[in-house]
């Protein structure tokens, strides 16, 4: 008997316990892989727009090297810096120091951020032929021929400018087939506009900010530099001043664009000695509204939301934000959104 029973307790299959243990460890492996794939594609799509925004601001370094080369050496560039000198509105506005100011006005319309960034340059066009720089109003026209606008989104536009831009803009003798250089996956129409923008591996457009003084100072004029962010996005600049423009690193153009704006406010060159202090601040920030915040570091930068889809800064085209200098994106009370900001991808995180 006892011999049977010993016999009919001998386990035929899993018991439910060992059924479920079994289950959980596939579950749990299944967990696991997908997580490690899941990294892993994370980690690739990270690489691939890395790799994306490295062209992009090489193409970026490659005009400004040609463009400084040109200014020096070609007749035509040192004609119309010539002609900027001379003009009465360069005066009037404060381009006191007409190279650098012409330096300022010519790259910004090389490399757009904005529509009216296009016509940078159209005080000195003067509609004539000029093989390198074109009148701005026809880059303009140009960007604008079969543009359709109802179809365009607001933050498509600093991506498809810097992308018409490299591919049909001003090249300074640099090489003009920057669209070979880039796939079908790294250049798109997502809105559907009829203009390409640079996108990064998750599908949604890269950023681009010719001047992005707001990230380095959120505060604007006189406000301190924000570390955070500094470190986040530009760890390869900590290296040098950044409290300091370094087209103008003595801040000798600043100074003349403040003691300018100075004689246009107390006519007839009557200027108060000292000079007043709210009329030397209302310079400043006529000197951030025409060009960037005064005596900070500026570089083109390219950005991308990173994984999260979220840029937090504001757009481009946002100037009532301060959006064309990178201005993070504050809540009611000030508070910059850090936490969208640190998976940010830029051109200037070591690569
Ligand atoms: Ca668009
Ligand atoms: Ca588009
Ligand atoms: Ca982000």
């Amino acid at each position: 008997m006892r011999h049977h029973r010993t016999a009919n307790r001998q386990p035929v299959g899993f018991t439910l316990v060992e059924l479920l243990v079994v289950i959980g460890i596939i579950g749990f492996l299944i967990t696991i892989s997908g997580v490690i794939i899941g990294n892993m594609l994370g980690t690739s799509k990270e690489a691939a727009t890395k790799a994306t925004i490295a062209k992009v601001h090489e193409l970026i370094m490659e005009r400004s090297r040609g463009f400084d080369v040109v200014q020096d050496s070609n007749a035509q560039v040192y004609k119309n810096v010539e002609r900027f000198k001379r003009i009465p509105d360069a005066k009037s506005t404060g381009f006191v120091d007409y190279r650098v100011g012409f330096r300022k006005a010519t790259l910004r319309q090389s490399m757009p951020t904005r529509l009216l960034d296009l016509n940078a340059l159209t005080m000195i066009s003067g509609g004539s032929s000029q093989t390198v720089v074109p009148p701005a109003t026809q880059l303009y026209t140009d960007f604008n021929t079969g543009w359709d606008t109802t179809k365009h989104q607001p933050e498509t536009l600093s991506s498809e400018l810097m992308y018409f831009a490299l591919t049909n803009g001003i090249a300074f003798f640099q090489a003009t087939n920057a669209a070979d250089q880039f796939t079908s996956s790294e250049v798109m129409d997502t809105d559907g506009d009829g203009r390409m923008e640079f996108v990064d591996a998750w599908g949604k457009p890269l950023r681009f900010y010719f001047n992005p003084t707001r990230l380095f100072r959120p505060g604007g004029n006189g406000a301190s530099l924000d570390q955070t962010l500094i470190t986040t996005m530009f760890p390869s600049l900590s290296k040098y001043n950044l409290n300091s423009d370094p087209d103008d690193p003595n801040g000798k153009f600043l100074q003349e664009f403040i003691r300018n704006y100075l004689v246009r406010v107390n006519p007839p060159n009557n200027i108060p000695s000292p000079p007043p202090a709210a009329q030397v601040n209302a310079a400043l920030v006529e000197f951030e509204n025409t060009f960037h915040t005064p005596s900070t570091y500026q570089v083109p930068l390219v950005v991308s939301a990173g994984p999260d889809g979220e840029l937090g800064l504001y757009e481009a085209p946002d100037a009532a934000n301060f959006g064309h200098l990178a201005q993070p994106i504050t809540d009611s009370t000030g508070t910059i959104n850090y936490d969208v900001l640190y998976d940010n991808i830029t051109n200037y995180q070591g690569i």
